[in-house]
């Protein structure tokens, strides 16, 4: 099995080589690189130096979980991580971080790409210096990195499922009446646009509900408190705050204390992610709601890995079925909350 997997990634090598030739490529191209013109394989081998370019560090808890997570099965099963954290919330900042993976030729990169179109040509880069690459926790525009052609496998939440599982729980309680102050995630990212599409798409349907504004926090604690200290002075009737992440509600809460509303009387914040802290302020009734998702990729990005290695045939998406807390199953679920 090893033996056979060697001998497939050798002649994939010369053949690109060759291809390279053949075509009449220029002097630049005509290096000992390898280039693949498809899904490169992995060799089966005992350990592994896989990177991980993840978004940039200070995120809140959930990238912090997610990180971890990875971290923690690679040490387990003996694999070198290279993980260089990002300093800044500038995706081309993580651009250079792909590219550095792909100069230190690492045996296969997994990705938590920051939005769908600024990363979607690292993708395919690195497909093409051969290396194998999972794209973890979000998605790049399948028209410019292929479903498997440029990377194996997705890894993630259904994100358009989340946003609705929020507004399924927003319609029952509320009766059908409310009025949303909504804060996306990043602009372009793929939870940030279909958080919003799963959630405004079953609103819309309601006659008695209504989305007053709707506009980015970035997923970022501080900015979801300046959206709010603004928001519901603008909209004073609003009441419903629908933030795509923990780390936004945080600063939700902190705006709406600090403008001497009370969370979860005066205004309902519906949140998604399934923090420690967020699940807590379920249980202090500051939060109404929070629609989980799962931070830990570890175990099922590696074992996709392995499998790929293996030749198994692996899907090109892989969901995790995402649950919902509130003040009826909040504290069965806080000791396994992050
Ligand atoms: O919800 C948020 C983080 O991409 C699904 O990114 C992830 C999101 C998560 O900043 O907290």
């Amino acid at each position: 099995m090893k033996s056979s997997k060697v001998v497939n990634v050798c002649t994939l090598v010369l053949a690109s080589c060759v291809v390279l030739v053949g075509c009449g490529s220029d002097k630049e191209d005509k290096t000992s690189e390898a280039v693949c013109n498809e899904l490169p394989p992995l060799e089966v081998k005992d350990s592994y130096r896989v990177g991980f370019a993840q978004l940039w560090e200070d995120h809140g808890p959930w990238r912090d979980a997610n990180t971890a997570s990875m971290q923690d099965e690679a040490e387990k099963r003996g694999y070198e991580l290279v993980f260089d954290p990002g300093t800044s919330s500038n995706p081309s900042e993580q651009v250079d971080r792909m590219k550095a993976l792909i100069d230190a030729k690492v045996d296969a990169i997994f990705i938590a790409p920051h939005d769908e179109s600024v990363l979607a040509p690292s993708v395919v880069a690195a497909r093409r210096a051969c290396i194998p690459t999972f794209l973890v926790d979000r998605a790049v525009d399948p028209d410019v990195a292929r479903p498997g052609e440029d990377y194996v496998s997705y890894l993630a939440s259904d994100f358009r499922r989340e946003g609705e599982q929020a507004a399924e729980w927003l319609i029952e309680a509320t009766k059908g009446k409310a009025k949303i102050i909504e804060l996306e995630g990043t602009v372009g990212s793929s939870p940030g646009v279909q958080r919003k599409q799963g959630f405004d798409e079953l609103i819309e349907k309601e006659p008695g509900m209504s989305i007053l504004v709707s506009e980015s926090a970035d997923f970022n604690e501080d900015e979801g408190y300046e959206a709010t200290l603004r928001l519901v002075k603008k909209y004073p009737t609003a009441d419903v705050i629908y933030s795509h992440n923990d780390a936004m509600s945080f600063g939700v809460i902190r705006a709406l204390e600090e403008l001497g509303k009370v969370p979860g009387e005066d205004i309902l914040v519906v949140s998604i992610d399934g923090t420690k802290k967020a699940t807590q302020y379920i249980l202090d009734g500051k939060i109404a709601v929070v629609v989980e998702c799962n931070p830990k990729f570890g175990p099922i990005a590696f074992d996709t890995m392995e499998g790929y290695a293996r030749g198994e045939k692996v899907a090109l998406r892989i969901s995790n079925v995402d649950r919902v807390f509130d003040i009826t199953n909040a504290a069965e679920y806080l000791p396994e909350a992050y």
